[in-house]
C-alpha cells in the first residue's frame, strides 16, 4: 500500500504518492511564502486531490525543526516563516484523515538517499544547497533527529559568534538572489546560474563564491562524522556543474579528509520518498 508524501520547502510544495521508493506519481506547486501553515497544507491537499483513497498514510518533509511531538518550527525564519510550534502532524492527519508522520525536510532525504537512493545502506551526511542549506544525518543504520529535531542543522552553523552569519545566508539561494541584486544585476539563483553559463563575470564570481564555501562546509562536515558519502540535493546543490566544482576544491586534500561527494539519486524527489518511508515504518 501507498504513502501520501508531502515535501514542504522554502520555494515549493512537492506531493507524492509513494510505494516502497518507487514514486508512483508526484506535483509541484510554489510555496505561498507569505501565508502559513494551513495554507501550504491546502496547497498540498490540491495537488493530492487525485489520490485519495490511493493512501494510507502520511508522512511529511518540511523546511525548519520538527520535534519528536510533531511540532513545527522555523530555525531561520527567512528560508519560510513558520509560526512557533505549529501541531504540523495533528492539522495534516486532520485534513488528510491518514496518521501523519514529520520531519525536517534534509533529514527526510538523507533516509530516503540511505534506503533508496546514492547511500546504499552506508553512513551519509545529505546536503541539501536550496533556498537554505539543510543536512541530515544517517549513522550505523539510524537517521539522526536529535533531542529536540535539530541534528544536521549545519546551515544554521554562524561564523564569527553569535552575531555572525548563519553558513546559508553565505552560500545558499536567498544569499545568490542578494548578491546578485548587490551587484546590480537582479536575479534569483537559476538566474545566476544560467548567467554564469553565458560567461557573465558578475555570475561566475557568485558561482565561484558559493561552490568554495559550499567546500569548506563539506569538508568540515567529513572532519565532523566521517561519513562514507555526503549526497548533496537541493536546486542549486544538482545544478550543472556544481558538484564538480566544489569536488574541485577537495583535490589538494589528503584523501583521508576529502569528501565522496555524490548527487542525491532520487533528485528533487530525495525527501518525499525518504518521509514516505519513515512513515511506512511508524504506522507498521
Ligand atoms: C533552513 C532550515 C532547515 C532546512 C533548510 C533547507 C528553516 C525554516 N529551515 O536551514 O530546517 O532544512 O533551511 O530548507 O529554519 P529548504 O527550504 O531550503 O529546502
Amino acid at each position: 500500500s501507498a504513502a501520501l508524501a508531502i515535501d514542504i520547502g522554502g520555494t515549493k510544495v512537492l506531493c507524492a504518492l509513494v510505494e516502497d521508493g518507487v514514486v508512483l506519481d508526484h506535483a509541484v506547486a510554489e510555496t505561498a511564502r507569505g501565508s502559513g501553515p494551513a495554507a501550504w497544507l491546502e496547497t498540498a491537499a490540491s495537488l493530492a486531490a487525485g489520490w485519495t483513497g490511493r493512501y494510507q498514510r502520511l508522512g511529511l518533509a518540511v523546511t525548519g525543526r520538527v520535534s519528536a511531538t510533531g511540532r513545527w518550527s522555523a530555525l531561520n525564519p527567512g528560508t519560510l516563516n513558520i509560526p512557533d510550534n505549529t501541531p504540523l502532524t495533528d492539522l495534516a492527519a486532520d485534513k488528510f484523515g491518514v496518521p501523519a508522520l514529520a520531519v525536517n525536510d534534509a533529514q527526510a532525504a538523507a533516509w530516503g538517499e540511505y534506503r533508496y537512493g546514492a547511500g546504499r545502506g552506508e553512513d551519509l551526511v545529505y546536503l541539501t544547497v536550496s533556498t537554505g542549506i539543510g543536512g541530515g544525518i544517517v549513522s550505523g543504520g539510524q537517521l539522526l533527529r536529535g533531542r529536540g529535531g535539530i541534528a544536521g542543522h549545519f546551515g544554521q552553523m554562524r561564523i564569527g559568534g553569535r552575531n555572525g552569519a548563519r553558513l546559508e545566508s553565505r552560500m545558499a539561494g536567498r544569499w545568490l538572489t542578494e548578491a546578485a541584486d548587490a551587484a546590480g544585476h537582479p536575479a534569483d539563483a537559476r538566474g545566476v546560474f544560467e548567467a554564469a553559463k553565458r560567461g557573465e563575470a558578475w555570475a561566475q564570481d557568485l558561482r565561484d563564491t558559493a561552490e568554495r564555501r559550499v567546500a569548506e562546509l563539506t569538508g568540515d562536515v567529513q572532519l565532523t562524522l566521517d561519513p562514507v558519502r555526503i549526497v548533496m540535493g537541493g536546486g542549486i546543490g544538482l545544478s550543472d556543474g556544481f558538484i564538480d566544482n566544489v569536488a574541485a576544491h577537495h583535490a589538494a586534500l589528503p584523501p583521508a579528509l576529502r569528501p565522496a561527494l555524490v548527487p542525491a539519486q532520487l533528485g528533487v524527489l530525495a525527501g518525499a520518498v525518504g518521509a514516505a518511508a519513515l512513515a511506512d515504518d511508524f504506522s507498521s
